[in-house]
């Protein structure tokens, strides 16, 4: 049945043009099947080609036939060894794929310097298959930019997933570690077909139980699946769990007992997993507990864990995503205020693990101000790619754009062309260590990601991490044609309405800069008027703060000072009205709204106009869609036009009762041509 659950890996047969065009380029296959690696990197290559051929190419131990394919290291496979393929600057996770001659025939290598480098190019191969490119004459080289490409699973032990949307946790740690659903292995190979190679299992709102044997045990056999594809495993780490699973009576980091408690626990991860990437800890953070109970800083904690899994070679991801909601200050300033001045003082297997904005996984935020503000400390992105405040699974929202426009965001911090990328693949400041990680979408649902097309956002996330310069409609492409169709009356449109889905969620949710107008809680509906009340840190009504004469939040110079903490030439753009990008103004300004924005209308009929915009633009999606029935089954065709049927109902929820609710503000009629709310 046609129900996502192959993501992009359907492996289909090609058309039959295609076929004939490829068969002599994939006649043989040599790929040795000694490790587990290279043995999952054939099985991929023979199930790929099978089905996307038609047949399997036959396997050979040496190449003996026009059209071979040798898939290997020069340790693994010798014949390429005197190829001169010049494998330096590849690591240890490239590959290059080249069209060569071999005893005169014509021949294409996978080569690595590691096997997963080999894994790795083989996924690559079936892409080009895939998205139907030519394969004549290959020179393709290809390395990560970024280390530590990981997802984070919000994961809880009874198998509830935070803030996730299709269905519960795939870890079934009540039949683990005696049952390997083999569900494990598809997302291992899903994972490492985009380059993922790490998977922190459970929730940053950690659970101690999962640090004890019994857990352990259960961490060691998915450890056991996921190795060969690459992936290492890592755990949300609770900072007090030498009180709730070691007896005792603090988890201070400076105390020698507390010390010596988390060194052995280390090394029993490591006895049962030698390769375990190490702890993802979120501390002080709503309500978590941290080293600030004991009067400690956030890098005395984060060094005291560091310094435990250093001798095994694993990491610290520690979270800035630090707030109290207690504290009266601008939230958006609270990250930095804490983290700033810990710049120079983290171990160097830590890294500070910082979210795309200052809020948190708003449907548009400008970057955080941290990025390029600590030059001494590794900084992980953390993307949501699970749509916790975009409309969860039911919306078509493709979040590559986002991450792409956060990416670019240049944070001026070592002059112009210091973008987010630069920092965070390392290269601005020099780093050994960098990382990305995305919050999972991936559930028990048969598509995993509980949409069809939020299956496009683990994929864009996974190619972004491997490449943060990519470009996120050059993704979009490939995974359209992989997952559905390569037909070009098919990819255009499909990509044209994954291009213009985030703009369209922005407008008719929060436009012009609005943020957190969701219901309280669950985040998913309208609701700017916050039920239960004011909070401190949304400093009184929300963050929109609308008035009888105005709207938007107030953080240049005069109001709260966030601007401040973006680099100078930021801070200048960003603290002035007229030069503020638009979809920002009213984040860190409150305008009136008789005041003119560059369409030339007043801020409130602006206002209604994007609202009503995003909505036109999903109505546009929807015909879009319809026209394209036939171009694909009738099983996708279906769900997604009733889902596109539910986000169209629900953007104009959004726009209605958003648009009412601050009209009692405005006292402004609506545009000529608008309809009033019903
Ligand atoms: O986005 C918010 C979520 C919480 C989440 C928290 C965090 C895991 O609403 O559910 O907790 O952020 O990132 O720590």
């Amino acid at each position: 049945a046609e129900d996502g659950y192959e993501l992009w890996l359907r492996y289909r047969p090609l058309e039959a043009g295609q076929q004939l065009r490829y068969r002599p380029h994939l006649a043989q296959l040599v790929a040795p099947a000694s490790t587990p690696t290279q043995r999952v990197a054939r099985e991929e290559l023979l199930r790929g080609l099978g089905g996307l051929l038609g047949q399997a190419p036959a396997v050979a131990d040496a190449p003996s036939a026009a059209g071979a394919v040798l898939v290997g290291t020069p340790a693994s496979l010798p014949a390429l060894a005197g190829l001169g393929l010049d494998l330096e600057g590849l690591g240890d996770e490239g590959y290059l794929i080249r069209s060569v001659e071999l005893d005169g025939r014509p021949a294409t290598v996978v080569a690595a310097n590691s096997d997963v480098g080999a894994l790795y190019g083989s996924f690559h191969l079936l892409r080009l298959l895939q998205t139907r490119q030519p394969l004549d004459a290959l020179d393709l080289r290809q390395a990560p930019k970024v280390k530590l490409r990981v997802l984070n699973h919000w994961d809880d032990l009874d198998r509830y997933v935070e803030r996730g949307y299709s269905g519960q946790s795939i870890w079934n740690w009540h039949l683990l570690p005696d049952w390997l659903d083999p569900r494990y292995t598809d997302y291992a190979r899903a994972n490492a077909s985009i380059g993922i190679n790490g998977a922190v299992l459970n929730n940053v709102n950690a659970n101690a139980q999962i640090l004890t044997p019994m857990y352990l045990a259960k961490v060691a056999a998915l450890a056991g699946v996921l190795r060969p594809y690459g992936i290492r495993v890592y755990l949300s780490a609770r900072f007090s769990a030498p009180m709730e699973i070691g007896g005792m009576d603090t988890a201070d980091p400076l105390d020698p007992a507390v010390q010596r408690w988390w060194k052995d626990k280390a090394a029993e991860i490591y006895a049962r997993i030698p390769d375990f990437g190490g702890f993802l800890v979120k501390a002080n953070s709503e309500g978590q507990p941290g080293p600030q109970d004991f009067g400690r800083t956030h890098a005395d904690g984060a060094n005291m864990l560091a310094e435990v899994l250093a001798p095994h070679g694993g990491v610290v991801m520690w979270r800035a995503f630090v707030y109290s909601h207690e504290e009266p200050d601008d939230r958006h300033k609270q990250a930095y205020t804490e983290f700033v001045p810990l710049d120079g003082s983290f171990r160097d297997n830590v890294l500070v693990q910082v979210k795309n904005g200052a809020i948190d996984f708003q449907p548009r935020e400008p970057f955080h101000p941290l990025f390029g503000a600590m030059p001494k400390t590794p900084l992980m992105m953390e993307f949501q790619i699970t749509k916790e405040y975009l409309g969860f699974a039911t919306h078509l929202v493709y979040l590559g754009p986002m991450y792409e426009e956060v990416l670019r965001a240049d944070t001026h911090a070592a002059g112009p062309g210091s973008t987010v990328a630069k920092v965070v693949d390392g290269s601005l400041d020099g780093h050994a260590i960098s990382g990305i990680a995305g919050v999972a979408n991936i559930g028990t649902d048969r598509n995993w990601s509980g949409s069809h097309f939020d299956q496009a956002n683990w994929y864009v996330f996974g190619r972004l991490a491997w490449d943060p310069y990519l470009d996120s409609r050059t993704v979009a492409e490939e995974w359209v044609r992989m997952t559905f169709s390569a037909d070009p009356a098919f990819v255009e449109p499909v990509v044209a309405m994954m291009m213009g889905s985030h703009q369209a969620a922005v407008d008719y949710m929060t436009p012009l800069g609005l943020h957190h107008l969701m219901g309280r809680g669950h985040h998913y509906g309208p609701g700017p008027w916050v039920e239960g009340g004011p909070r401190a840190d949304w400093t009184s009504v929300y963050y929109h703060r609308a008035t009888r004469e105005g709207i938007g939040f107030d953080r240049t110079t005069s109001g709260s000072d966030a601007v401040s903490q973006y680099a100078p030439p930021v801070a200048e753009v960003f603290n002035d009205p007229e030069r503020v990008p638009e979809d920002f103004l009213l984040w860190f300004h409150h305008r009136p709204w008789t005041s003119r924005v560059s369409s030339g209308r007043s801020l409130w009929d602006e206002l209604v106009h994007r609202y009503s915009r995003g909505v036109a633009q999903v109505e546009w999606m929807q015909r879009t869609w319809d026209g394209l029935r036939g171009h694909v089954d009738a099983e996708r065709h279906h769900q997604i036009e009733r889902f596109l049927a539910i986000q169209r109902k629900e953007a104009q929820w959004w726009r209605d009762a958003s648009i009412a609710y601050f009209q009692t503000f405005s006292r402004l009629p609506l545009p000529e041509g608008e309809a009033p709310p019903e």
